[in-house]
């Protein structure tokens, strides 16, 4: 059981518990009294921005999902809001979220949480997988479509209920690309916008990319009808605009309006609007585009947020627009471990086009809330400051575990009493293309601590079992126990490299020691380990670790920081 303790406050939270994915049949691999046991999981991270929240009945903090949540797709239903995001190859896979407000969001599940709907994924590294998902509703049934690169491409599944189950992928053949989005029409057709190749699939230069649409057929699942370019490469094809991509289309006012990222996901990332009178275009972009972007303020602005694009917009039963999008929040220069994180501001209409934020306007951190109502109790706080302890005594695993990569054999189990999570030492590394025995949650501030405690008793297969902290195959560092003929000899930090990892640090444990416990905590940059031996004292493995080398932009590729627990046969 999970036990969150948001913004300090003193009462433990009990949280509803259920299985959020279909586990990998058996058999379980040997006997489980061989495995590593751990014991509890904790995590506590602090937003420093918190305190300017003065009236959190009327203010709200910025990102509402914090830590690893990138391209954020967001729907209405009544008076219920829905957020999907981006999870590439952590499985299981598109994390669902639930809000009244559009601030606090809950997490009800994962539209992608039977091995079955990967069946088609190829090997591949983190970073490829479950791309941009949008999420709409239509006539009783959500959708959700995206794409799953190193597989069978451009899909969507649909349920009745947001929570599950979702369908099969329904494949679309003759999309190419990726981002792919839904609009629903007043006549109840439906059509497939998305991100493209150039052109003709001949791109003028790197990152000509173009926007097109096509009908989907809602009875046949196929797609239908002449495909069509709205966008060739972006808002000014002069000036050679790269990566258009994240688009999605809405109807504001009679005219058509399609917003898209453009600029790459980086530092020049933004939003840009394009309109029309008719579906099909011609699109004309607005004369002031971006219409979100951070891309032309000063570095050396105090707590910049940056990379901010990718956005999708819902308007709220009172008629306001909202905009959701990805934004970074970089400790130093470009670093940033958390990812890319959901942000929410306000959208307006100026002369029929929308805006998010003018000119080189800074993202707000504190904004007004949206004139929704007030949030009830929140069971999983996703931002701000807030701490969590998992005791692993429930049948299920709680919703904020993950799986790099579809689990194929069951090498975990659960017992509650006492709660106990058993991780299976097995010889996939967290450097391979495999499903290693990792069981993982994001890392969702800069400022944070993640302790873990495990016992190794007699029974335990020789092995090397720890906590991790994992950016992608070749970024991660692992403070790990070494386990050889039933006893923890030494513990040790690991450092993954290009070519090979390599060991950082080891120190000897005391004979005798059977439960230890594991410490990470990251200030931004300088990441410490420590370790403590039953109630005794943390003593530092090895600290002022440079972190930035877990950033996004040292270790390449768009993800977060994950924090897991690891293990792996001894050799
Ligand atoms: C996504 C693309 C993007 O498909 O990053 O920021 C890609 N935008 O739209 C992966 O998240």
């Amino acid at each position: 059981m999970i036990r969150g303790i948001p913004g300090g406050m003193a009462a433990a939270i009990v949280l509803l518990m259920c299985a959020h994915f279909v586990a990998a049949a058996e058999p379980v691999l040997g006997e489980k009294s061989s495995w590593v046991r751990f014991n509890s999981f904790s995590y506590s991270g602090t937003d420093p921005s918190a305190d300017l929240v003065k009236s959190p009945a009327t203010e709200f903090l910025n990102p509402v999902l914090a830590g690893f949540h990138p391209d954020p797709s967001v729907c209405r239903v009544g008076d219920d809001y829905y957020l999907v995001n981006s999870s590439f190859y952590y499985f299981p896979g598109i994390p669902i979220f639930h809000s009244k407000n559009l601030v606090d969001w809950e997490p009800i599940g994962y539209v992608l949480n039977r091995p079955s709907q990967f069946s088609t994924m190829h090997d591949g590294d983190v970073s490829r997988g479950i791309y941009a998902a949008t999420i709409r509703y239509h006539d009783g049934t959500f959708y959700v479509i995206s794409t799953l690169i190193n597989g069978g491409g451009n899909f969507f599944v649909t349920a009745k209920d947001p929570a599950g189950p979702w369908s099969e992928p329904n494949w679309l053949a003759g999309v190419d690309g990726m981002d792919p989005s839904l609009y629903f029409d007043d006549d109840g057709r439906a059509y497939v916008v998305n991100c493209a190749p150039a052109p003709d699939n001949k791109p003028a230069y790197n990152g000509h990319r173009s926007l097109r649409l096509q009908e989907l057929d809602l009875k046949t699942g196929k797609m239908t009808g002449p495909q069509k370019v709205l966008v060739n490469g972006g808002t000014d094809i002069s000036k050679k605009p790269a990566w258009i991509e994240g688009p999605h289309i809405f109807k504001h006012d009679g005219r058509f309006i399609l917003i898209a990222a453009e600029g790459g996901t980086e530092a020049n990332h933004s939003e840009v609007a394009f309109a029309s009178d008719d579906l099909w275009g011609p699109y004309t972009p607005f004369a002031d585009n971006p219409i979100l972007t951070q891309r032309n303020l000063p570095a050396d602005r105090p707590d910049p947020i940056t990379c901010a694009g990718h956005a999708d917009f819902v308007q709220t039963q009172s008629g306001d627009w909202w905009a959701v999008f990805l934004a970074c929040q970089p400790y130093e220069r470009t670093w940033f471990n958390t990812g890319r994180e959901t942000f929410l501001l306000p959208v307006k209409w100026e002369n029929n086009w929308p805006v998010v934020l003018k000119g080189n306007v800074e993202v707000a951190t504190v904004v007004k809330r949206p004139d929704l109502p007030a949030a009830g109790e929140v069971k999983t706080p996703q931002h701000g400051t807030f701490s969590w302890t998992e005791a692993f005594d429930e049948p299920v695993l709680d919703r904020r575990w993950n799986f790099l990569r579809v689990p194929e054999e069951k090498w975990y189990a659960l017992d509650s009493e006492p709660g106990s999570l058993w991780i299976a030492p097995r010889s996939v590394e967290l450097s391979s293309h495999g499903n290693p025995s990792m069981i993982c949650c994001r890392q969702q501030h800069a400022k944070f601590t993640a302790t873990a405690t495990m016992t190794i008793s007699a029974a335990t297969a020789n092995c090397d079992a720890g906590l991790v902290a994992f950016q992608n195959e070749t970024h991660y560092l692992f403070m790990g126990v070494r386990v050889k003929d039933g006893k923890p000899g030494e513990v040790f930090l690991e450092q993954a490299g290009a070519k090979a990892a390599s060991v950082i640090a080891s120190a000897a444990l005391p004979e005798g020691a059977t439960v230890i416990n594991l410490k990470i905590q990251g200030a931004g940059r300088p990441y410490a380990f420590s370790y403590s031996v039953g109630s005794g004292d943390f003593k530092t493995l090895k600290d002022n670790v440079d972190g930035s080398y877990l950033s996004t932009d040292v270790a390449g590729g768009f993800q977060g920081v994950m924090l897991g627990m690891y293990a792996r046969a001894g050799k």
